[in-house]
């Protein structure tokens, strides 16, 4: 990075801030001058400009007026995966150098200060990740834009390994949090729960709610790196609304203490699930409140900007990040009918304009929807608007598809619980039905996506249905994380990447360049080298730097196969010790990744990881030659970490199943060389750097779906396979759990009976194409020229060029037309 040459009159305002608050901690600290003091002292001096320049943000934003091309964005998400902040707000206010300077002066590290500071992590992996990585494309494309999420008192929990097992503690993430939020004292709004529905003489309809509670609002500000605007991060915190006040006055503490009660539930925590539907009143309670807190702050602030509501649809989108907050689209509705006294035809006409959804997964498991006897209890005046919507949907369908009878009850709202189970609302109905747009997430995905789950509505209204393939920033995931390597991209194509990621193709030509072959190869092993200092600490075990470093980190899923990663890493250590004097390439294979509480059979891969390590890494005849470890917590600093030491990125689902990962893409900028099969938005990475760049392995998505109709049978595998029999038999006889052959019977029985994501049909290839990998990086000259080539490849997915296509096709106005 260039040095600045002199102060400028922002670093000698932060240096005076930074100063002033200083001072503050040390005099209320009884323990001096302390890296959490100064952390503190400096988000302070950060938020201070940041402040400032959200401001002069909201000023411009606010000037924009109706023929604005594109409209406010309202990202709603119920996650938002943050990591830490104050690295980030340094380098985009151009204030490492200063603050580093000045802290030098009071004996202090910066790399000590930044270590001090928590993980925001409100959420559970990718979808919550990729929200984080839009907030600074929004900032950096200069969209105007909100996104809305919950201020969880608890964020995904931490994991602790004990015996080889997952132990979920609560992440305390606000204890000692730094100053990073404005709270905003004067945007609060009253959210319903309960009641009833009472209509007047004139039969308009009013919801009169049981229950009250207060949302206020915590902004948490994004910087742009490249200009002086900001994006927005307004995240709800719930607390007791005055209203209980009054049963207070009379005596009745029971229901005073109820909305006390209930704020502090929807406060409490973020459910640890991912890819699976949690179902519990909680979190629908918790959808409802972000909801309608934020459509009524959206409302309100069109109203102060535009005072009239006939334009709201096009000046406004409203983006569901999954259907999670498909409600939204009922509480507009309400709000606009309810609230402001509109006809249902506009109302309906507004909210079809402003809403888009987007889909992250497949997974039939993951498809939301809630017993409809909850929504009478809970939102009785939404459940009456969604059966109105409903009832004009099957209307127009009757008209259209008329001799179709199967139809209308296939994409209803209401799922009539025809297989002997309950009525229920079906929210990505909902989420369909209401929205101009509806987008998968990498090209694979949308095409699986109108194919199989969205069939029926695709045909319905094909011209909804787009792809927008994800992204993720390079400011955090190549700038932040990978300082040596940026400077070396600085030396050879400039330092313009960082705002034009495409710039990375500039690498292509230089990619056999040995000297620059040589500096890449420096550079990665000065990051291994940090990353064994890592498992050092952490673990107290010695891993070789030389190895080839061999990386899978993600959500712990069964369709994400680390369970193949360690098959295969069981079939190495046989064949090692079958003949550990054969010339091995080195492997050092690193996995980490959290485990949903409830979910038995992601724990027991958990469990067989440690299992397998401890039996491997004390093996004296295996040495260097194979190392498993596995790294406990996983979360957005840890993988900051991992990720520009990796030499090898696994991306092993099975065809079909991952919508797109985004893991794949931190590994490809990073100079990590993939291993992965034809899947989710592998495929586009492989198409955009050359797929012979690529370990390409297993059945694709058309083979998969083909062999599963045809009767799969997982035991004609290992039959077939020696290796593969050998690794099964070694698991059943307890091997790696000290002779317990009942560890791992649910596992392998699994694995042998019904092998849902074709483990067994994959193996073969999986276990050949490790051995290209092996020739491949012992050749050091073609194993860097094989990784520049990944990184000349990357320039596509930075989460601008997402943003920029979300612009394009959902958010325009001209996508209205
Ligand atoms: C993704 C989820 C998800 N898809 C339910 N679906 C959740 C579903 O708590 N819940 O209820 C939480 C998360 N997450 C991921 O989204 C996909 O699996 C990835 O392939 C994708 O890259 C990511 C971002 O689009």
């Amino acid at each position: 990075m260039k040095k600045p040459t002199a102060l400028t009159a922002e670093d000698q305002a932060l240096r005076a801030a930074f100063e002033t608050a200083y001072e503050r901690e040390l005099s209320q600290s009884s323990h001096g001058a302390t890296p959490q003091a100064a952390l503190h002292a400096a988000a302070i001096a950060c938020r201070e400009t940041l402040a400032r320049r959200w401001a002069a943000t909201q000023a411009q934003d606010a000037q924009r007026g109706e023929k604005a091309p594109v409209r406010r964005v309202h990202y709603l998400s119920m996650e938002f995966l943050m990591g830490r902040a104050l690295s980030n707000a340094l380098a985009a206010l151009k204030l490492s150098a200063p603050l580093e300077a000045k802290l030098a002066e009071q004996g202090l590290a910066l790399g000590d200060v930044l270590e001090r500071e928590p993980d925001a992590a409100l959420g559970n992996g990718g979808l919550g990740r990729l929200a984080a990585c839009f907030l600074d494309s929004f900032a950096e494309l200069e969209l105007p834009s909100f996104g809305y999420g919950l201020r969880y008192r608890y964020g995904t929990f931490a994991q602790v390994i004990q015996q080889g097992r997952q132990l979920e503690q609560p992440d305390d993430w606000t204890r000692d949090t730094p100053a990073w939020e404005l709270p905003r004292q004067d945007l609060r709004y009253h959210v319903g729960f309960g009641g009833r529905v009472e209509v007047d003489a004139s039969g308009v309809r009013r919801w009169l709610p049981a229950d009250s509670i207060e949302a206020q609002a915590y902004d948490f500000i994004v910087p742009a790196h490249h200009s002086d605007r900001v994006s927005t991060l307004r995240q709800w915190q719930a607390t007791a609304a005055p209203i209980a006040f009054k049963p207070f006055c009379e005596g009745d503490y029971a229901r005073a203490a109820r909305h006390q009660v209930l704020a502090d539930a929807l406060n409490w925590v973020l459910y640890p699930d991912d890819s699976t539907e949690a179902g519990r009143e909680l979190r629908l309670k918790q959808e409802a409140f972000l909801v309608s807190a934020s459509l009524q702050d959206l409302v309100a602030r069109h109203l102060r900007e535009f005072g009239s509501l006939h334009n709201l649809g096009k000046t406004n989108a409203i983006h569901l990040n999954d259907t999670h907050p498909a409600l939204a689209p009922a509480e507009l509705m309400r709000l606009l009918l309810d609230e402001h006294g509109l006809g249902w035809d506009e109302a309906w006409k507004i909210t079809r304009q402003a809403v888009a959804y987007t889909n992250h997964t497949l997974m039939p498991e993951a498809l939301e929807t809630w017993p409809v006897r909850m929504f009478e209890q809970l939102l009785p005046r939404h459940l009456e608007i969604i059966y109105e919507i409903n009832h004009r949907f099957l209307a127009e369908l009757q008209q259209r598809f008329p001799g179709d009878h199967g139809l209308a009850s296939r994409v209803s709202l209401i799922d009539e619980g025809s297989h002997g189970g309950e009525r229920r609302v079906r929210m990505a109905s909902l989420a369909l039905v209401a929205s101009h747009r509806v987008n998968g997430v990498a090209a694979l995905h949308s095409e699986l996506m109108v194919q199989t789950i969205f069939a029926d509505y695709a045909r319905v209204w094909p011209e909804r249905f787009h792809n927008v393939t994800n992204g993720v920033t390079p400011r955090r995931w190549l700038q932040q994380a990978n300082p040596l390597l940026s400077q070396l991209l600085d030396s050879r194509i400039g330092d313009g990447w960082r705002k034009d990621l495409a710039e990375l193709a500039e690498l292509k030509p230089l990619a056999a360049d040995r000297v620059l072959g040589e500096e890449f190869l420096a550079v990665k092993r000065a990051n291994k080298e940090r990353l064994a200092a890592v498992i050092r600490r952490e673990l107290g075990l010695t891993v070789n730097v030389d190895s080839l470093f061999d990386i899978q980190i993600k959500r712990i899923h069964e369709y994400k196969r680390q369970l193949l990663n360690l098959l295969h890493v069981i079939s190495r250590y046989q064949a090692i010790r079958d003949n550990p004097d054969a010339n091995w390439v080195p492997r050092t294979v690193i996995i980490a990744g959290k485990a949903a509480s409830a979910y038995q059979m992601a724990k027991s891969i958990v469990r067989l990881a440690h299992d397998v390590a401890r039996v491997i890494n004390s093996d004296p005849r295996v040495g260097d030659k194979l190392k498993l470890v596995f790294l406990p917590n996983y979360s957005v600093t840890l993988a900051e970490s991992i990720i520009p030491a990796a030499d090898l990125s696994e991306q092993i689902s099975t065809a079909g199943t991952e919508a797109s990962g985004t893991g794949n893409m931190k590994f490809g900028m990073n100079g990590a060389v993939t291993i992965g099969t034809w899947d989710g938005a592998n495929i586009e990475m492989a198409e955009a750097m050359g797929v012979e760049n690529m370990f390409v392995f297993g059945l694709r998505a058309d083979a998969v779906a083909k062999i599963k109709s045809l009767g799969y049978d997982p035991r004609l595998y290992v039959e077939e396979n020696r290796q593969l029999k050998r690794v099964i038999d070694a698991i059943s006889a307890g091997v790696f759990s000290n002779g317990d052959t009942e560890r791992y019977r649910a596992l392998v029985d699994s694995l042998l009976q019904r092998d849902v994501y074709l483990l067994m049909a994959d193996f073969a290839d999986y276990v050949a194409t490790q051995a290209k990998v092996d020739t491949l990086f012992a050749d050091r000259a073609a194993w860097a020229e094989r990784a520049l080539r990944n990184i000349a490849g990357m320039g596509p997915f930075s989460s601008d060029r997402t943003i920029a296509e979300y612009v394009d096709r959902v958010w325009s106005v001209k996508s209205l037309n």
